[in-house]
């Protein structure tokens, strides 16, 4: 399998665009530095969101940039997206690893050192931990300390990606934690020159 460079992933939500399409927005993002794109599309049928995971495929596989696909194994699987990340609430990250065979790459959220030692026994190959600092994009989402975030760090091997707030600014706290990367959404897609926004946090990895 290709070594995966996790430093910065581009976490999609289309209803913060500002008059341009998705596909555009990716692309301007890979542009400015984002290793790794996360489709993740809420209120989307099944048949829309395949089609789009189509498009945003072949922008993707064009920048030699990984696409993991949010919670739609079935739609992972049928595009060949370099993976998947699922939640606390989606099948068992085991039952995933049996759908998606060893060689793509699974991604799991967690929010405490006990669901992060779950995840990686059941064959995630990284964890999203977040939300790290207040976040208006994911209105349920929990808070996990910086504490709790380190803890996390040091009890598994895997890589861990911080989500949730990060900003240009923010980064700077999370440097002392030893995460290996962080997604964003608002600080890249909400903003008015995409490919700079992205360029300034990949700048301040
Ligand atoms: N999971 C935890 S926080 C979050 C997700 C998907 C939203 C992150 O969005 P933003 O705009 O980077 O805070
Ligand atoms: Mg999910």
């Amino acid at each position: 399998m290709m070594k995966i460079d996790y430093r910065l992933c581009l976490v999609t939500d289309r209803s913060l665009l500002h008059g341009i399409r998705l596909e555009e927005a990716v692309e301007q993002a890979i542009c400015g530095g984002c290793t790794m794109i996360q489709l993740r599309e809420k209120n989307c049928s099944a048949k829309a969101f395949y089609e789009l995971a189509k498009r945003i495929k072949s922008i993707t596989d064009t920048y030699h940039v990984p696409l993991i696909i949010n919670d739609r194994t079935d739609i992972a699987i049928a595009i060949r997206a370099a993976g998947v990340h699922v939640g606390q609430s989606d099948l068992p990250a085991y039952v995933i690893r049996s759908m998606i065979g060893s060689d793509a790459l699974l991604g799991v959220s967690v929010t405490s050192v006990k669901e992060a030692l779950q995840a990686e026994k059941e064959g995630a190959d990284y964890l999203g931990v977040g939300a790290l600092f207040p976040t208006n994009t994911k209105k349920d989402a929990a808070h996990v300390t910086l504490q709790e975030l380190k803890n996390i760090k040091k009890a598994v091997t895997i890589p861990i990606m911080g989500i949730g707030g990060i900003n240009k600014t923010n980064l700077e706290l999370l440097k002392q934690t030893g995460i290996d990367s962080i997604a964003v959404i608002s600080a890249i897609l909400d903003q008015p020159n995409i490919t700079q926004a992205a360029a300034e946090l990949k700048q301040c990895l």
